[in-house]
């Protein structure tokens, strides 16, 4: 957490206003009560039924015995009730930890065992997959369904008429664990304030113009940060907008939502924001897209040639979006010119933003000059939840969070991301840490050895590619058996590698490493030879 002086500057300076997210959605019920908070196809929740149910459930939940302090796994797909849970726990001060849709056994187990989650909160069936088989592995938690509950708890039956509930929790107390993209073996959790997170909110809900008359339209998981609260659902809470959920991204079931639901502003993965823009400069007959105002595009590196078609294209003006689970989110502005739109991934949010470009020996770099990102601030964590050992490394001695971020600083603050030197794929915003996937590889008889690294793709920016060193004796591994061996060990499908390469021996680096970048380039070089 961060240290008193700190705590108190940003209270001062009116970042940190005591706000919980319940007292946000108190205050909105009490305002805006009989608008229209959410919609989810046929069904519309206004603020002043969401408020209530959330209470309701908050009662239901704590005679299951959810308590202040308690975690619970919530992994539900873009509906109306992720926002009736979620501001159940939040009202019980117990922490949502937000996986996401895509998460199988593999990450499940481990986020109700890493944080002894007492509840699981899931759905039935989504996508084609049984989220209810997951309870074999929520361990001590409780596992509540929404939907058909089989054998499990249904959500629908924790509704309770009394609305007896014990305090809530404090603003400056942890009021949710986010995921963080990672590098290492085991994901690690990102504890956010109500404090610090709502601050980002509503400055972030300033700088993209929301009003109450904006309609937010949550296409990528609502669980991600991006989605959740830049401004995301949560700003949009905020500023008495209305919040309409696609299930799914794809443009034939957004693009007539755009249009029905009178959307002003979505966000979107720079693939998604590319498929959107392909299929509509290919209709015939152009979709009702008037009501856009602005498409946001975040998550990974937005191609100059995509950025420049958003316009022209849509119709809506294009924001850029650079931030992490871990706080800093920079965006350029919406009286930006198109030159730093295009071109650059925007300014961070607050004056009281720390940036630090340095060296590899954390000397400053000069500005223009390529460096990695460190930063500090109102809204950035100071250690990961529970990570002693792995935060000595992710943050500097005084509080600065290390990126693993490559950018450089152009006139006015404006950042551009130059690459990473991370361990991670980024496979069209989805984070993968290469050493979570390689510790999966690891375990299967034929492999001796593994690498896990990014290779350039025309379409999500970059592909996962598993180098492998068979083990003396066994047949060299094909990628379609690795593929179902990590399938079935429950891995989430957009970390199972897409490529496999075998070879006899990795290339090492001068100090004894495994060259990840030679490996990059001994595979474009197989690719075009
Ligand atoms: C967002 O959050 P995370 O936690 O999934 O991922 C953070 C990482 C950053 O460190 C950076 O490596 C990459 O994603 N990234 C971008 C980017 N936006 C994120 N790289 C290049 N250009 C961009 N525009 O991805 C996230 C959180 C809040 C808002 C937006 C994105």
């Amino acid at each position: 957490m961060w240290p008193d002086d700190y705590a108190a500057r940003y209270r001062e300076r009116g970042y940190w206003i005591g706000q919980t997210f319940d007292d946000l959605l108190r205050e909105r019920a009490a305002s805006d009560g009989h608008r229209v908070a959410v919609v989810d196809g046929n069904r519309e929740v206004t603020y002043a039924q969401l408020r209530d149910r959330a209470l309701r459930l908050a009662a239901g939940l704590h005679k299951l015995g959810v308590r202040r302090g308690d975690r619970v796994v919530v992994q539900l797909p873009n509906a109306a009730e992720y926002f009736e849970v979620i501001f159940a726990l939040f009202r019980l001060g117990a922490l949502p930890v937000f996986a996401l849709p895509a998460h199988r056994a593999a990450e499940i187990g481990y986020f109700c065992e890493h944080t002894e989650a007492v509840a699981f909160v899931t759905t039935d069936v989504h996508e084609g997959f049984d989220h209810r088989t997951l309870a074999a592995v929520a361990g001590k938690a409780t596992t509540i369904v929404a939907g058909d509950p089989g054998a499990f708890v249904g959500l629908d039956s924790l509704y309770c008429t009394s609305q007896e509930l014990p305090a809530g929790p404090q603003p400056h107390e942890v009021a949710f664990l986010q995921l963080s993209g990672g590098s290492t073996g085991l994901p690690k959790l990102i504890p956010r304030t109500h404090d610090d997170y709502l601050y980002s909110v509503r400055a972030s809900a300033d700088i993209c113009g929301l009003t109450p008359d904006s309609v937010y339209l949550a296409v990528l998981p609502v669980a991600h940060n991006f989605t959740m609260s830049s401004p995301g659902v949560i700003g949009a809470l905020h500023a008495a907008a209305r919040v309409v959920l696609a299930r799914r991204p794809d443009p034939a079931t957004v693009l007539p939502l755009i249009a029905v639901e009178r959307v002003t502003i979505t966000a979107v993965v720079p693939p998604l924001a590319h498929l959107w823009l392909d299929a509509v400069a290919g209709m015939p007959q152009k979709p009702d897209l008037s009501s856009l105002q602005l498409l946001q595009v975040g998550g990974a590196k937005l191609a100059d040639p995509v950025a420049a078609r958003v316009g022209p294209v849509l119709g809506c003006q294009l924001q850029q979006v650079f931030g992490m689970a871990e706080g800093l989110v920079n965006y350029t502005r919406l009286d930006d010119p198109d030159e730093i739109v295009q071109h650059t991934q925007g300014r961070p949010i607050s004056p009281d933003d720390e940036v630090l470009i340095v060296d590899d020996h954390d000397q400053p770099v000069d500005d223009g000059t390529v460096g990695h990102l460190l930063t500090r601030g109102p809204y950035t964590i100071r250690g990961y939840w529970r990570a002693e050992e792995h935060n000595r490394e992710a943050f500097t001695p005084d509080g600065f969070y290390r990126t693993g971020d490559l950018v450089r600083r152009e006139p006015g603050g404006y950042l551009v991301v130059e690459g990473r030197a991370k361990d991670q794929i980024n496979r069209g915003g989805e984070k993968i840490a290469a050493e979570e996937v390689e510790n999966h590889l690891l375990t299967h008889p034929a492999v001796h050895d593994v690498a896990v690294v990014a290779v350039p793709d025309p379409y999500l920016g970059e592909r996962t590619c598993a180098f492998v060193v068979a083990r003396a004796g066994e047949p060299a591994p094909t990628l379609p058996v690795l593929r179902g061996y990590l399938r079935e060990r429950g891995l989430a499908a957009y970390k199972i590698p897409d490529k496999v390469r075998v070879l006899d021996a990795f290339p090492i680096t001068g100090v004894g490493k495994v060259s990840r970048r030679e490996l990059r380039s001994a595979l474009a070089a197989t690719e075009k030879g």
